[in-house]
């Protein structure tokens, strides 16, 4: 990695937020780029030259680009070993990957922003929106507190955070913003809890963004 790479991101994009840690983690740095998302500039014509899939995050050092958050985290994690973002053993790793996933690929996507402006084309309203995203997250997170139940807090995997806190952290601003109750959610709430209290983690937070409104 250059001194002058570029993520290019959204203050209150979940997807940029798990970047923005795992750059702190590694006591990294990046030019931020801001793509307002609520205006549409991810599908402007300058933005899609940039990432044709019209998407924040992406990353653009020299000559090398790169989409999907957990690829731009796990080649972070792979040119900057330290500290490492997956645990010791492969039994770790693997259950790191599968809290990951689920906020990735089975929470995330159905209550993304397009997913969200399509609804509201088709007529659904703001009340129902909500009720969808928080019925997706509420799976999602049940799933993830069960698993997290049989594992060492106070973060996912016991006393140092890795790619699943990296997920599960911008997925609790996400269910708060969308007003889902959390209590049920001890272990969840333990993470994001311990998570706070770290600098890379709070540095990354949405409201400490220069795009912040
Ligand atoms: N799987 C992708 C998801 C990227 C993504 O969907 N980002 C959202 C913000 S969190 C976005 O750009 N949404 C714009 C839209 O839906 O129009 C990743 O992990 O990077």
């Amino acid at each position: 990695m250059s001194d002058h790479a570029t993520l290019y991101g959204y203050y209150r994009s979940t997807a940029a937020y798990r970047v923005r840690i795992a750059l702190g983690l590694k006591g990294l740095s990046a030019d931020n780029k801001f793509i307002h998302l609520r205006k549409g500039e991810q599908t402007g014509p300058e933005y899609l030259k940039v990432n044709p899939a019209g998407l924040v995050p992406y990353w653009i050092d020299g000559s090398f680009h790169l989409a999907q958050s957990l690829a731009i985290i796990e080649y972070l994690d792979e040119t900057h070993p330290e500290p490492p973002l997956l645990p010791g053993n492969a039994e770790q790793r693997a259950i790191a990957r599968e809290i990951a996933l689920t906020v990735a690929s089975d929470i995330h996507p159905i209550g993304n922003l397009r997913v969200l402006n399509r609804l509201n084309q088709i007529g659904v309203d703001e009340p129902t929106r909500n009720a969808w995203s928080q019925h997706w997250i509420k799976l999602g997170f049940d799933a993830i507190e069960a698993r997290l139940r049989e594992l060492p807090g106070p973060f996912a995997l016991g006393d140092r955070p890795t790619l699943a806190d990296i997920c599960i952290v911008p997925q609790v601003f996400n269910a708060r913003r969308f007003g889902l109750d959390l209590a049920p959610y001890e272990r969840i709430r333990g993470i994001d809890a311990a998570s706070a209290k770290l600098e890379a983690f709070a540095a990354a937070e949405p409201g400490r963004q220069a795009d912040a409104e």
